[in-house]
Formats: structure tokens, C-alpha cells, sequence
């Protein structure tokens, strides 16, 4: 049997006191489907508890940055003290979460994403990929982690609740394409074969509207969650899963499965860009492509697919008036693109994520010397 998570017991414990005491919680959250379910199920299982959560946040990655920024800390500002929750984001915001402190805000991260520098100074720190955790779960999506913990804070979990849960859970796992080993089996094929009975109304508005034999129809809520970006810190995937009224769900389900077909749309011609600048140059050990036009939520789609055609790192990304950023695909062993990105990291304004699909930051100025020692740190691994 593996072990335990590392300070998953403190986590719920310092969860449960803050309930008991009717603190206020914040839960921040990543913008893509795992953050969202993530986000869904603590709210759950606070609501379970008894508390509400004073705010549930999400960062828009275009407009505010990736994780905790300053955006974030100055629109949450006016609920602290509370105590302020990160879900798959926090483990690379080492400045950010002593700003947090500074404010009044108590901080527990939960992510799964690489530690870079060092652990934040949060209170309790929950991350599979921290140094002394022995559990083996780095496998885990952040809603898996959640999930865990949610079965800490409710032991006698009812039974539709768990089903309710473990929907979301399958499907964050499914959407952040982590191994599909270990407990992300269980978890994918309980939630998958619950979910055409879900009491959901959000989930059951996705079921009404796309077609009932498609054995595709996960991937398409999936794709549904993942084309909500957030805006002014809400996000309509969130309020969709959290909503009751059945017409109300109706509505943004279509609005949100609408929003995909353009997305496609949008993916299809940044991809036709990026390829036709690829065709004009030679062997380069990377791709490198940045423009002002694309869309920053769609660069890790398109670096995806790049990076799988053209079997090497790829880094695509929005370049706007002082700053740029984008996403990161690196999917050969030995290329791991956070460790890339640490060798560069004086030229960075943030960069985190996983060794195979990460992100980054960085001043206009630098983006020429980046890529250069880009491409120097990958011709090492070449093989
Ligand atoms: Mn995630």
C-alpha cells in the first residue's frame, strides 16, 4: 500500500478548524478543467461541512498572469484574514504567498505541479512532487488530490456525494492527461460509469444537449470546461457545475459548448501560422514561435499538437506590448522542460509546471536570449 500524501491531514485538519470557527476561506483556483473540479469539490464538501467560501477566484492567465498574481492579491484583499486556499496553482508563487501573508491571508497550496526553487511559505503545503512526500501520488491530477482530501474531511462521505465527486474527479484527471495508473484507473472508471446518472444539473445540462450514444462525450464536457476562460475572476464552468436551476444550466452548457467550436476555430489558424514559419527554417532543437494576435489560453493546445507532430520542445506564446507568455510541450524523456526553464530562470519573469507541459513569462527584451539558451540546454539532450 502507498503511503500518505504529505500534509494532507494537516490540510484538512487546518480545514476543518477554519469551518469549526467560521473563518472566512477563499479557494483559488487554476482556469482549466482541473482547477475548476478542483474548486467544485472543496466547495462541496465545505457546503457538507457547513461553511460557504467567501470567494472562489480564478485567474485569467491572459490578462492577470499564471497563478497567484497581483491582480489576484489585490481583488481578495478586502475578504482577509481568511484563510486562502490554492488549487493546482501556488507551488511556483514564492513572492506571491508572502504578499498573502502580509495581507492576513493564511495560505494552504494544493498542487501537483514542480516545485521549482523552494516551497512557498504557506502554512500547510500539499504537493506529491515536494521534497518528503513518500506517498508515490505524483501521478495524481490536483481534483485527485482534492478528492483524497475530501474522503479526510467527510470519513462517512455519503454515497451520491462521493458519485458526485469522483464525476468531477475522472474527468479533471482525464483533462490533464496524467498517467493513467494507480488510483487515476479507479477514479476515471467510477467516475465515468456514474456519470450518466449524475444529479449534477450542470453535468446533466452537457448530457441533455450532446448526443447520448457518443462514447466521446466526457471528452466533449471536458472541452467544454476547459473553453471557459475566466474573467474578472469568475469563471462559467465553475458556475455551471455549482448551479441548481436546470434552465440557468441549460443556457451556459450551450454557451460554453459554442465557445469550443470557436476555440477549434481560432486553433486551427494559429496552428496554420506556426507551421508555416516552421517550414521556413532549418533544424532548429526547438520551436520557438511567439505573435501578439494569438491567444494565450491557446498556445498549450497549440503547443500540444506541434510538439507531437514535430517531436520536439515547443514553446508558443503571446507576445504582448513588455511581456510575452505562453506554454510549453516537451514529451521526450530527458527534456524536461521545467529543468530547461531553470537554467534560464534570470531571464524569466515566472515559469512552472511539468516536465512535459509547463509555462512561463518573461520580458520582451529577453525573449531572444531565452531562446538562445533554449536551444543550447536542449542540444545537450538530444538524442
Ligand atoms: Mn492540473
Amino acid at each position: 500500500m502507498q503511503g500518505k500524501i504529505k500534509n494532507l491531514t494537516e490540510a484538512a485538519e487546518r480545514i476543518k478548524v477554519a469551518v469549526n470557527s467560521n473563518e472566512r476561506i477563499i479557494i483559488y483556483a487554476d482556469s482549466d478543467a482541473d482547477g475548476i473540479c478542483s474548486a467544485v469539490i472543496l466547495q462541496d464538501v465545505l457546503k457538507n461541512l457547513g461553511a460557504t467560501p467567501v470567494a472562489v477566484a480564478f485567474p485569467n492567465r491572459e490578462e492577470d498572469g499564471y497563478g497567484i498574481n497581483q491582480k489576484a492579491l489585490e481583488f481578495l484583499k478586502p475578504h482577509a484574514p481568511a484563510l486562502f486556499i490554492t488549487l493546482d496553482l501556488g507551488i511556483g508563487n514564492i513572492k506571491e504567498v508572502e504578499q498573502a501573508n502580509a495581507l492576513g491571508f493564511e495560505v494552504i497550496i494544493i498542487d501537483h505541479h514542480q516545485v521549482l526553487e523552494k516551497v512557498p511559505d504557506a502554512k500547510v503545503v500539499v504537493d506529491p512532487q515536494q521534497a518528503g512526500d513518500e506517498s508515490g501520488m505524483q501521478y495524481l491530477c490536483n481534483a485527485g488530490i482534492v478528492f483524497t482530501l475530501a474522503q479526510e474531511l467527510l470519513p462517512a462521505m455519503p454515497e451520491l456525494l462521493r458519485r458526485s465527486l469522483v464525476e468531477l474527479a475522472a474527468l479533471a484527471t482525464i483533462s490533464d492527461m496524467v498517467p493513467q495508473i494507480s488510483e487515476n484507473v479507479q477514479i476515471i472508471s467510477e467516475g465515468l460509469r456514474s456519470l450518466p446518472g449524475t444529479v449534477r444539473p450542470g453535468l446533466k445540462a452537457f448530457l441533455q444537449l450532446l448526443p447520448s450514444a457518443d462514447p466521446q462525450t466526457h471528452m466533449k464536457i471536458i472541452g467544454a470546461m476547459n473553453s471557459a476562460e475566466s474573467l474578472h475572476f469568475s469563471n462559467d464552468a465553475f458556475k455551471l457545475l455549482t448551479l441548481s436551476d436546470a434552465a440557468e444550466c441549460r443556457e451556459l452548457a450551450e454557451d460554453l459548448l459554442s465557445r469550443v467550436r470557436l476555440k477549434q476555430m481560432r486553433i486551427e489558424a494559429i496552428l496554420q501560422d506556426v507551421e508555416q514559419r516552421i517550414s521556413r527554417k532549418g533544424n532548429d532543437p526547438i520551436i520557438f514561435e511567439g505573435d501578439p494576435a494569438w491567444k494565450l489560453i491557446l498556445a498549450g493546445m497549440v503547443a500540444s499538437i506541434i510538439a507531437q507532430k514535430y517531436q520536439k520542445p515547443t514553446f508558443i506564446f503571446k507576445k504582448m506590448d513588455a511581456e510575452s507568455a505562453g506554454s510549453v510541450r516537451s514529451l521526450k524523456e530527458g527534456q524536461n522542460s521545467v529543468e530547461a526553464m531553470k537554467s534560464c530562470k534570470d531571464l524569466l519573469i515566472t515559469y512552472g509546471g511539468h516536465p512535459k507541459a509547463s509555462g512561463f513569462r518573461i520580458k520582451n527584451e529577453n525573449l531572444e536570449q531565452f531562446k538562445a539558451r533554449l536551444e543550447e540546454y536542449f542540444k545537450g539532450t538530444r538524442t
